[in-house]
């Protein structure tokens, strides 16, 4: 993955990474700067660019000329110089007068972490709509940053930055940009249309719906699948998976569900990025179940954590019935292994791992058939009793005297359907069993 299309064409990038901390972000609980340098580091490799040297600043405010201080620059161009890098990338995003001060200064071509995630996405994006995603918020970033530097982005001479996943490359004249922002916003609308109708369907058939979601290698695609056999790319490599895949998948007690592997997250994801995703994110909120895949090996566990929940709320998923799956446990030293929570919605698992894969598996069946409920209803109540058999699996029925006693694990989607019918016939509350909660203890 390492070479591209055009790299033959293009010089090589050999660049230096340049990232600068606040104050502000230091306070933001799921920011850590060694880190976002760190994968920064993995993004540009990932990207094809050869990692020269890196650089990082602590400033009270962002310099609205240079982004970082002028001093610093001056720093960043002895190290250009010193290593003959061609190019510089920055952790944060740049606006257009910044990346015009600094390649007028520095005489290399400058990257932000954005354009690096776009342009790994834009490599991998395979379906039609992923690509229409990527080049969307290619062109929605390019735009604004164009002003004043004439009609075209020639000055960056390809590579990161040009190029796109559609047929040809990246369209740089500003007028062709509008119109093609238009038509693939009417495109993606086509797709959502769909997306919709097909969401629609499925809920209408009562299949329930499980979504995948997590940081960026967790392991969300070896999950998929471990547990459904999907041909999917499982690689130790950031953003392996771009365009989201279903599949179905058996439960036990015969109930069929649909899981869905999504995008990995990754800390400062621009905002705009997650826009032109929202569409295929939306799966995540419309799913019964988000199953959140950690690796729990990364010494950056909890960072990773919080993002995730932090782009679930953005999404307006952060309420969702979600269980958290602590992934790679095989990999974890045993103080790693000390700090993983077994209580609540917490789960210890390897994907390699088929015991643990069939503990999910019940606590998926469990978690969306509900918990079990006990009704009492009057034998020759043949109506009521058929009823039973559609709201759910009946785990036990016995007579006793003219009722019929019932143990059913409820069908949510049933039972918020016809529930509200045998409402009177419930035991009374403390006889409503729970589900099998210690499985995974
Ligand atoms: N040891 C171990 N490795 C795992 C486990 N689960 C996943 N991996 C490895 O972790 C790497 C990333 O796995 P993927 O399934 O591609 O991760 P992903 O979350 O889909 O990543 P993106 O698509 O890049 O967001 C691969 O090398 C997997 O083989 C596990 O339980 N144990
Ligand atoms: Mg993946």
């Amino acid at each position: 993955m390492k070479t591209t299309t055009h790299s033959n064409e293009i010089e090589k990038e050999r660049a230096i990474l340049m990232s600068l901390v606040t104050p502000q972000q230091k306070r933001e609980q799921s920011y850590s700067a060694e880190y976002s340098l760190e994968e920064l580091v993995s993004l540009a490799e990932t990207a094809g660019v050869e990692v020269l040297a890196s650089l990082s600043q602590n400033k009270e405010k962002i310099d609205s000329k240079w982004f970082v201080g002028k001093g610093k620059a001056a720093e960043l161009k002895e190290l250009i110089d010193e290593h003959g890098a061609n190019t510089a990338i920055f952790d944060q995003e740049l606006s257009g007068a910044q990346v015009r001060n600094l390649e007028e200064f520095l005489d290399v071509k400058i990257i932000d972490r954005t354009q690096l995630i776009l342009d790994i996405f834009a490599q991998r994006a395979k379906t039609r709509e992923g690509i229409i995603q990527v080049e969307l918020a290619q062109l929605s970033y390019l735009l604004p940053r164009l002003s004043g530097q004439g009609s075209n982005l020639s000055r960056l001479g390809g590579g990161i930055g040009t190029r796109g996943p559609g047929e040809s490359k990246l369209e740089t004249d500003r007028r062709h940009i509008r119109d093609r922002i238009d038509e693939l916003h009417q495109q993606l609308q086509e797709f959502n249309k769909h997306r919709s109708l097909h969401r629609e369907r499925r809920k209408k058939s009562g299949v329930f719906q499980v979504a995948i979601a997590g940081y960026t290698n967790a392991g969300k695609s070896t999950l998929l699948r471990q547990l459904t056999g999907a041909d999917v790319y499982v690689e130790n490599q950031l953003f392996a998976t771009l365009d989201p895949m279903s599949r179905m998948l058996k439960l036990q007690g015969g109930k069929e569900i649909i899981l869905t592997d999504t995008v990995g997250f990754i800390q400062n994801l621009p905002h705009k990025l997650v826009a032109a995703f929202r569409a295929t994110l939306e799966e995540v909120c419309e799913a019964d179940l988000i199953l959140h895949v950690v690796d729990s090996s990364s010494d950056m566990m909890e960072t990773q954590m919080r993002v995730v929940a932090q782009v679930l709320e953005e999404l307006g998923a952060h309420g969702q019935a979600q269980i958290t799956l602590f992934n790679k446990i095989d990999q974890c030293t045993p103080e790693q292994l000390q700090l993983l929570s077994t209580e609540g919605d917490f789960m210890r698992i390897s994907a390699y791992n088929d015991n643990d894969l069939a503990m999910l598996c019940d606590e998926i069946e469990s978690r969306l058939m509900g918990d079990s409920i006990a009704f009492r209803i009057p034998a020759e109540k043949g109506d009521i009793i058929s009823l039973m058999y559609r709201v759910g699996e009946v785990l036990e029925n016995e007579v006793d005297g003219s009722d019929m006693l019932f143990q059913v694990r409820i069908d949510k989607h049933e039972y918020e359907k016809i529930g509200h019918l045998l409402a009177s016939y419930t035991l009374d509350a403390d006889l409503v069993v729970k589900g099998e909660n210690d499985l995974y203890v």
